[in-house]
Order: C-alpha cells, then structure tokens, then sequence
C-alpha cells in the first residue's frame, strides 16, 4: 500500500502515441522484441555525471518500455542488462550495475505484478551475487503465473556461453545414450538454449549508434529484423520504440525463400 503511494506514476501517453499504437495494433506486431540497452554512458559523460547515473537513468527507461510494450500488444520483451564481457569494467561500476536488479524489482515489482508481467532470465547466474539472485528468484516466482508480457532480462548472459553449454548437454546425452548423433537437428540445438521456452526475436534493437551484436543471442536472431539508432538507452521513449515498430511492419520477412 505504502508502496503504491509512494511510486511515482508514470505521464499519460500522448494522442499523436496513442493513434500510432492503435494503427500498429491493425497490423501484424512482432511478437518478441530483443534491446541491446547501450548508451547509458555516453549519456551521463554527456552531462558530467559519472557512469553509474546513466545506469540509474537507463533503469527507468526499462520500466518505461516494460509497460508500453506491455499494452502494445508485446508478447515478449528480451533485455541485455549485463554480459559476460561486463565483469573487466571497474569493481565500482560493477558492483553498482549488480545492485540494479534488486533495486529495480525493489521499486517496480508490484507494479509489474498489476500489469500482469511475467518476469524471466537468462544467463549464468552462478557467479551473481547472493543478494542479487535472492532478488530475481523472489521476481521469477511471484511473477510465475502471470500471463502479460514476458519480460526476460540476460543477466551474465553470452551467446557463445549459453551455445558452448547447450553443445555440453547434447554431447552427454550422446554419451549417455538418451540420444543418437543423427537426431542432433536445429530444433534439438534450439531446445537447449537458454531461451528454449520462448521464440526466437523479430525485432532487434540497438541503442546508441553501434551496428554490432556484441555476443547477443546469435543462434536465434538468424532471421530478425535490425533496428540501429543513434539515440542514448535514456533517452529511448515510447515514441522511439514505436517508429521501430512501424519500420517492422514496413519489411516483408522472407526467411530465405522468396516470401
Ligand atoms: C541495468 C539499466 C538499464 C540499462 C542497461 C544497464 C544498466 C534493470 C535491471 C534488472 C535486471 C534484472 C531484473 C530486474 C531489473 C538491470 C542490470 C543493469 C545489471 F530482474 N536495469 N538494469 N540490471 N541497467
């Protein structure tokens, strides 16, 4: 209750937003969006703040897109909060982003238990801290019935992790004889990925101008569409997410064939 109380609401959307969310609603949206969150940053150099506020800065905007994608209609929303690769930044950075999800379900988790949200992750998580993990089991089961948006943070994610371990588990129930060789196919190999449960992206987004994938579930965005902007993860808004939208609807998904 107190909880509530002291939440801050988020602005009504705009009407020029809400005719644009239901035009895109006509028309088939991508059912899983995946966001590559860079920029956070270079928006906090850009005002002379340290790092870590364009960290604090960014986690609103998760909570800002969580709900939005929510009530357009997304089925699943995938987030790369933290790499693999994100452990040779400076301890105190680090140890700042690894306070951001208990922080973050601190704050929001009763709200994304009224939108209905389901929470997931994906990622190594043994080498988390307790608190941490403490944190995101509590959010996976209070969460574990809800039928909303699947929002899947990558947490400690790599995509060449996450495929090495998969090969891992394949090679031994080979071993072992649950499987034969001849019976390795992409759906085998797929259903061993840490996204085993969900399906594959339609929608990639990166923030902040770089035109790259950074280790980012490389097996499954095999056929997704791109979307790269210049603007900062902070800045990312409503607005921003929809013109990705509408640019999706605009392309016509071949998968290799010829439509
Ligand atoms: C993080 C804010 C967003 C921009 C990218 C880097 C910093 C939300 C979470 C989070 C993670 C798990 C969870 C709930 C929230 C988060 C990290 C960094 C490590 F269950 N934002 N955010 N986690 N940033």
């Amino acid at each position: 209750m107190l909880n509530k109380l002291m939440r801050k609401k988020q602005p009504a959307l705009n009407n020029d937003l809400l005719r644009r969310k239901e035009l895109a609603q006509i028309e088939q949206l991508p059912s899983h969006i995946s966001i590559i969150m860079d920029g956070n940053g270079r928006w906090a150099k850009n005002r002379s703040l340290p790092r870590v506020a364009g960290h604090f800065e960014g986690m609103q905007t998760v909570r800002k897109i969580t709900k939005f994608a929510n009530e357009v209609g997304i089925k699943t929303l995938t987030l790369y909060a933290f790499s693999t690769e994100n452990w040779k930044r400076p301890k105190i950075e680090v140890d700042y982003l690894m306070k951001l999800p208990e922080e973050f379900l601190g704050k929001y988790l009763p709200e994304l238990i009224e939108q209905n949200v389901q929470v997931q992750m994906m990622g190594n998580h043994d080498l988390l801290p307790e608190h941490t993990k403490r944190a995101i089991n509590k959010a996976v089961e209070q969460t574990s019935h809800n039928n909303g948006l699947i929002l899947n943070f990558a947490l400690n994610y790599g995509s060449r992790d996450e495929i090495v371990q998969s090969v891992k588990q394949i090679v031994n129930k080979v071993q072992h004889g649950s499987i034969s060789s001849n019976e390795i196919t992409e759906e085998l190999i797929s259903s061993h990925l840490m996204t085993k449960e969900l399906s594959e992206p339609d929608l990639l987004i990166r923030t902040s101008g770089e035109i790259r994938l950074s280790n980012f579930m490389l097996w499954q965005l095999a056929y997704t569409e791109f979307w790269f902007t210049d603007t900062l993860w902070p800045d990312f808004d409503e607005a921003c997410l929809m013109d990705a939208i509408e640019n999706y609807q605009t392309r016509n998904r071949k998968y290799g064939g010829l439509k």
